[in-house]
């Protein structure tokens, strides 16, 4: 086909290839969330519903894109673990983190309105999600990566339930909970919790202390095999029935998780 004078114009644009042979990781998250979960009436500290729509979000996001191995989500993010050897848009970064916030953003809007029948969303708050790739080459900082993002999940979840506490059960302003928390570390936190309201932190849901895990479960296929299988050979796996997405909300900072999904990390 014969270009126009116009076609140099490509020459502008560049492009990012992710580094091959390391692990991918796209974390979306909610752009001003702050001010979405206020405006929907999220309750506070956790809001079921909204957490089962990420949480039903993420899933649609890891059935349509195969290579993605794992995903981890708390609050307003979600985190996307592309398998090592993927070679999903070539590995263009734009492509990928475009299509991972635009995905995500259209699964989360089509679930809203069975978990949050009586609020359709309107036109001038609709959730809007950005998207980030980092690469990790190693298994330790891939590890560290999630250790990160679960341990950020649970300082924020145990200083948000104490404050609501305070302020819902214990009568105090806003402003009188954080200052009555600012000097507090995690175990005080668990005291003024048990001590004046009564509540063991650790009976918490769990979804609410761990964070939603969702992993990529293979049914009558040898583990060492997933690896080495194409995109392609992935995807026939799933019409076939023989792959499942799995909703955890369990520790993902100790061994025994990796252990016992050794396809995670090869
Ligand atoms: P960003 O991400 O820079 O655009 O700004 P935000 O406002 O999204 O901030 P971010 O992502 O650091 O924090 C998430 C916000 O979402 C935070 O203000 C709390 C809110 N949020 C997330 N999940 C829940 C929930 O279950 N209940 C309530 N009440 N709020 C929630
Ligand atoms: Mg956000
Ligand atoms: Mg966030």
């Amino acid at each position: 086909m014969a270009k126009s004078r116009f076609e140099y114009v490509k020459q502008f644009e560049r492009e990012n290839y992710l580094l091959p042979d390391s692990w991918i990781v796209i974390r979306v998250d909610g752009r001003g969330f702050h001010r979405f979960s206020s405006h929907y009436d999220f309750r506070k500290p956790n809001d079921e519903r909204a957490l089962r729509v990420m949480n039903q979000a993420a899933g649609a996001v890891m059935r349509s894109i195969p290579d993605v191995m794992m995903a981890y989500g708390d609050s307003d993010e979600y985190s996307f673990v592309l398998r090592k050897n993927c070679t999903l848009f070539e590995r263009r970064e734009s492509k990928l983190v475009s299509t991972f916030a635009s995905t995500f953003t259209a699964y989360y809007m089509q679930l809203w309105p069975a978990e949050f029948p009586d609020q359709p969303l309107e036109m001038a708050h609709l959730p809007t999600f950005d998207s980030r790739a980092v690469v990790y080459p190693s298994v330790r900082s891939l590890r560290d990566y999630f250790s990160w993002r679960q341990a950020d999940c649970h300082i924020n979840n145990l200083y948000n339930t104490t404050f609501w506490t305070l302020v819902q059960q214990g009568g105090r302003t806003t402003q009188q909970a954080e200052e009555e928390l600012c000097k507090t570390v995690s175990s005080d936190k668990h005291e003024i919790l048990f001590s004046k309201f009564g509540i063991n932190y650790n009976n918490e849901p769990e979804m609410y202390k761990k964070g939603t895990t969702l992993v990529r479960e293979y049914l009558d296929v040898d583990p060492e095999t997933v690896a080495t299988l194409s995109s392609r050979q992935l995807e026939r796996l799933r019409k076939k029935n023989k792959v499942e997405v799995r909703e955890l909300y369990v520790d993902i900072i100790g061994d025994a998780f990796w252990n016992e999904r050794p396809w995670l990390l090869m």
